[in-house]
Parts: structure tokens; sequence; C-alpha cells
């Protein structure tokens, strides 16, 4: 439709808006990029590392200068953490066990606060960073979302970081795809936030279909695979 005939009145939208305001109606999207976990346990030569874990590295950087906001995740466990294999007799690495709040798999130590393990990749551009939110720290819960711990009630405060900078469309990349992306991403849709993932800048662990599962549960909440 054209906007403006020439001559005569400029017509109105079928309900009336003034132009003025219709220009306010525009989407008018503050953007964040949500790096999520891009630590060196979790790349190549790192405790629970992920295949090609560090391929993303200079990727995710180079998207930082064409955001509004960065803010990097980073998984940050205390010693004998609830979530490691380690901390549970007769359990061993990549078993399921049942905790208060649902199925949970016992991961290798990783990520311990202060480690170098816990530490971003060297390479990953910390100082472009608004802001860097820690999450696994309660010794009873483990945390994959960068929203909710996985009781899926226990918040983060990441939501009120975002909503109080007006941030409305996220752009998720890192590690894991299939574990704290694809948690983060769900909970990011759920709570109203416009979300894409990059899968070109993403690794998977790939658990017993825990990448295909990861997908579905992705496309269902509404999040978009790029
Ligand atoms: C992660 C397993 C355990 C992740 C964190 O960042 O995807 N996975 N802790
Ligand atoms: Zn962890």
């Amino acid at each position: 439709m054209r906007r403006f005939r020439q001559g005569g009145a400029v017509p109105h939208p079928p309900c009336y808006v003034p132009w003025h305001k219709l220009a306010h109606e525009e989407p008018d999207m503050t953007h964040a990029l949500i790096v999520i976990d891009v630590q060196n346990d979790f790349c190549p030569g790192g405790a629970l590392a992920v295949t090609d874990g560090d391929a993303i590295v200079d990727g995710i950087n180079a998207l930082m200068g064409r955001v509004d906001a960065v803010v990097l995740t980073q998984d940050w466990h205390p010693a004998g953490h609830s979530s490691f294999a380690s901390s549970h007799a007769d359990k061993a690495p990549f078993e399921v066990t049942q905790m208060p709040y649902g199925a949970q798999v016992l991961w290798p130590d990783h990520c311990v606060q202060g480690s170098n393990g816990a530490a971003f990749h060297p390479r990953l551009d910390q100082t472009s960073a608004d802001m860097i939110i820690r999450k696994g720290y309660n010794p009873a819960i483990d945390s994959y979302s960068a929203f909710f711990e996985n009781d899926h009630k226990t918040p983060t405060g990441l939501e009120g970081y975002l909503r109080t900078r007006g941030i409305t469309k996220l752009t998720m990349v890192g590690l894991a795809l299939d574990f704290c992306v694809n948690f983060s991403a769900v909970d990011a849709a759920k709570l109203g936030f416009d979300v894409e993932v990059r899968l070109d800048l993403c690794r998977a662990i790939d658990l017993d279909g825990s990448l295909s599962a990861a997908r579905e549960a992705m496309t269902t909440a509404g999040v978009t695979l790029r």
C-alpha cells in the first residue's frame, strides 16, 4: 500500500491511528546476544569436552559488534556439586539419577568455581560483555538454563536484567546445544522473548538422542533454528 497519495488527505488505516503514532508501532526490538558456557571445560581438552567446542569462538566474537547487548553465561559449580557423578555412590558419568526436581544426567566434575576449566575460552571476547551471569552454584540443583535452575522455578535473574534493559530479541549461541543452549532457548521463548539459535555457532554433546530431542523441544517452543 502506498502511504501517501498526491493531493487530498492522507488516508486513514482501517482502524484510526494517527500516522505519527504508527511509526512507533514498528517492531522496536532491542537485540541481545546470549553466549552460553563457552568455557574451557566444554572445549577440547576440558573435563566435559564438546567436539569442536572451540570452533565457534571466532564466529561468536564477530557477532558481538552487531547487537545492542552481549551476555555471557558461565557454568559455575561448587566442588562436590550434586550434578557430578563423583558426588553419588555407585554412579558413573553420563548415567541418569532421580533428583527431587526430576531426572538429572550425572556429569564428570566440570566448571568448578575458580578453576581453569570454569574460565572462558581464552579467545572469547570478554571485554564486549555487558553482563556475565553465573549458574549452577546451588549445590543441590543443576542449572542448564540461563533463566531458571533445573527445578524450573528458581530464577537466575537474567529475565529481569533483559526486561529492564528493554531487550526483546535474543540470539543464542554456545555450548552445549542440546543442554544449556536448549534449556535457555526454550525458557526464553516461554517467557515471551523472540528467540533464534544460530546452529552454526553451537556444538552438541549428543547423548542418547539428546540432540534430536533438543531440536524438537526448541522448535515446539517457537525458537527459530538458523
Ligand atoms: C552443560 C552439562 C552440564 C552445558 C553444563 O553447558 O550444556 N552441560 N553442565
Ligand atoms: Zn554444569
